[in-house]
């Protein structure tokens, strides 16, 4: 039997992606989630559909708790900073949420708050005495994260929550055996306290119907069902923690970051409602018998939104999740993301801040696999997707096309649209149809890189620059359709690519409304004779061959330098070469150290005074859990000094002291001592 489709839909449709922890810079990992939910969110609105899309930080649980104590701050400067982080990165990729909030806002602590009261009234919460892990050296309990043992099931290293490294099944408190701290190592012991499950296995017979008929990914449904199919344990929904939102009834616990992180979806839809001046909207998504919710969310984390975030919505009275969406992951050199081991790839330092266009990255995302497989970047299958398909098959096609017409007729021909140019047309707005109903978005790139090659041939085929000689009105007509065929690839392109749509909406000389704005169907319509062509030039260019390469050493080594940290051996970094005339660009000089002070509440910041020959200079310089300011006051060392300024701890740098890594001692810097003479003596 054929499925019904379920998209266009005149419900409204909220779409969400899973909250990233704030507690790191976004690295390409994050990507498999919000690029194509973004791409989605954009393909039901040129389908017409009333979509809301909402996410925000996860700023609770051990995993911003444990970074900021690795930083040295408390958990909400750390949260702040990485919110911050996300809220400046996703525009950058052409990511737009029509919210962003954080689990720590007040609407979500209320709304984490009513909902565990209801449970709690329904009768779906228990108290429970729990035998979990204590650190006498750290002095503390130690819950999810802050713990490391063996997994039950498969018996991989794991931590208290997560078999991050084998099975990947969620674990309860207590269940990991042999347990030790993750933070010093040390064996622990056992404490005995109550603690609040939620009755998870009384809503087996429901997860078991519902699963069966959730739309999305097969995948997330059928591990699902087979975890229900195991058996289910309650779950235990407090921890020993003062981070996070207090347990109502017993303020001495703290709920578990799993609690509070979804309802956050409900919150943040909350809070975008009362942005647009309408604070009931969100109850047409979150009221059972309204709109429709859509949860994209990683491969990893589909326990808690199959198992436990249906039941608690359930069990509240809410409106159950529509679909779930599950994406495979992203490795690199087929190994799982991991910082400490060097097998990351960073938004901005790697990509962005490179000058690579965002565009480029959001259509590799989605038609690089299937949706649910896992995804193995490389910088090189990057750039040979950008040049062959962006650049030599759909750059090619839409820059010959206006080029050519520009030159010839200045603004779009007289013409009729060719049936079986038409034709194609209405094929692909089917199969993105199609693609968006199977939530299997590498079906729609896919489309979009068919047209284009339609578009070549047609070009090719017809020969416009030899019938421009013979033929001026049969050439008009040919170039009518080749600029129909670009209008039609813009309006296709623009959810994953919408940069590079809004360029090409421009050469095309449209006036109305913009390209963002436009439906599918408009497609099928071909601009009007005599728009003026403006500026036709190449919308995409191709990844240059250095950049590539330098991309290349920047990941090798990463991944040398953290393999050798983990043996504990030195490493030596290969860098790329610099031109002599780069090098001279740097200015070295002596500069001695006429000051030398703390900066106030931050452990590794001393503030230099430097005289640098032609001027005295405020310099920030990391060092300070090494030295004492008298052990650099008064020293002359080498300093760049023509490195732009720059606030370190609120203070503005301007320059920087060159210290030497000691071989055998990594992470322990020496300044090049240049004592006896004078300030401003140059080296080079
Ligand atoms: N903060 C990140 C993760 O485990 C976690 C997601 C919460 S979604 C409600 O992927
Ligand atoms: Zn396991």
């Amino acid at each position: 039997m054929k499925k019904l489709k379920n998209y266009p839909t005149k419900d409204p449709v909220l779409v969400t992606c899973g909250l990233p922890y704030a507690s790191g810079q976004m690295h390409i990992g994050h990507l498999r989630t919000y690029i194509p939910a973004d791409v989605f969110v954009r393909l039901l609105k040129k389908m017409r559909v009333d979509v809301t899309f909402v996410c925000g930080s996860d700023t609770h649980g051990t995993p911003v708790l444990t970074a900021a104590e690795a930083a040295g701050v408390n958990p909400k400067e750390l949260y702040t900073k990485y919110n911050q982080h996300y809220l400046d990165v996703f525009p950058r990729l052409n990511v737009a949420f029509d919210n962003y909030g954080t689990t720590d806002d007040p609407e979500n602590i209320a709304r984490t708050i009513q909902i565990v009261k209801e449970l709690q009234k329904n009768g779906y919460i228990y108290p429970k005495e729990l035998d979990s892990p204590y650190c006498d050296n750290c002095g503390r309990s130690l819950p999810d994260r802050y713990v490391r043992g063996e997994c039950p099931h498969c018996h991989a290293d794991a931590r208290g929550d997560e078999c991050d490294q084998g099975c990947g099944r969620y674990l309860e408190p207590g269940e990991i055996l042999n347990p030790r701290c993750a933070i010093c190592g040390s064996p622990t012991r056992t404490i005995t306290r109550t603690h609040y499950y939620f009755k998870l296995s009384s809503f087996e017979g429901f997860l078991k119907e519902y699963l069966q008929n959730v739309d999305g990914t097969k995948i997330a449904r059928n591990y699902a069902l087979g975890w229900v199919n195991e058996g289910l344990k309650d779950w235990c929904i407090t921890r020993d923690l003062d981070w996070g939102i207090k347990y109502p009834g017993d303020e001495s616990l703290t709920l578990y970051v799993w609690v509070d992180a979804p309802i956050h979806y409900m919150s943040s839809t909350e809070e975008w409602a009362k942005k647009i001046k309408k604070p009931d909207e969100w109850k047409k998504f979150w009221l059972p018998g309204n709109g429709r919710l859509v949860h994209f969310i990683g491969q990893d984390i589909v326990y808690h939104h199959c198992l436990f975030w249906p039941s608690m919505l359930k069990g509240s009275n809410y409106n159950l999740p529509f679909a779930i969406v599950a994406s495979g992951m992203v490795k690199i050199r087929n190994h799982n993301f991991s910082r400490s081991r060097g097998y990351v790839v960073w938004i901005l330092d790697d990509y962005l801040d490179k000058g690579l266009d965002p565009d480029y990255l959001r259509y590799y995302m989605v038609s690089f696999t299937g949706q649910t497989r896992d995804l193995d970047f490389s910088f090189t299958s990057f750039a040979e997707k950008t040049n062959t398909e962006l650049v030599g098959t759909l750059g090619n096609f839409v820059y010959r096309a206006l080029h050519f017409t520009k030159k010839h007729f200045d603004s779009v021909p007289k013409g009729t649209l060719d049936s079986s140019l038409k034709g194609e047309v209405e094929k692909a707005i089917e199969v993105i149809t199609d693609a968006v109903n199977e939530y299997e978005l590498k079906k729609y790139t896919d489309e979009i890189l068919r047209i284009a090659s339609v578009g070549n041939e047609y070009f090719q085929s017809n020969q416009p620059w030899a019938l421009v000689k013979e033929d001026k009105a049969k050439c008009g007509e040919v170039l009518f359709n080749a600029v129909a065929l670009v209008k039609a690839l813009a309006i296709f392109i623009e959810p994953v690519m919408p940069g590079v749509a809004e360029t090409i909406w421009k050469q095309l000389g449209q006036k109305g409304p913009d390209i963002h704005k436009v439906f599918l169907e408009e497609a099928l319509e071909a601009p009007k004779a005599g728009t003026k062509i403006v500026n036709p030039e190449p919308v995409i260019s191709k990844i240059d061959d250095d950049l590539l390469e330098s991309l290349k050493i920047v990941i090798d080594n990463r991944i040398k330098v953290a393999e050798a940290a983990q043996k504990g051996e030195p490493v030596m970094e290969e860098k790329e070469t610099i031109s002599f005339e780069d090098f001279k660009k740097l200015d070295l000089r002596a500069g001695k150290i006429l000051k030398c002070e703390k900066v106030p509440k931050k452990d590794k910041l001393l503030e230099l005074e430097v005289d640098i020959g032609s001027e005295k200079r405020t310099i920030i310089t990391g060092l300070a859990d090494q030295y004492k300011p008298d052990e650099l006051l008064g020293m002359t060392a080498l300093f760049l000094t023509n490195l732009e300024p720059k606030k370190i701890g609120g203070i503005e740098s301007h320059g920087m002291i060159i210290a030497i890594e000691k071989g055998d001692e990594p992470g322990r810097w020496l300044p090049v001592r240049v004592d006896g003479v004078p300030p401003g003596s140059k080296a080079a």
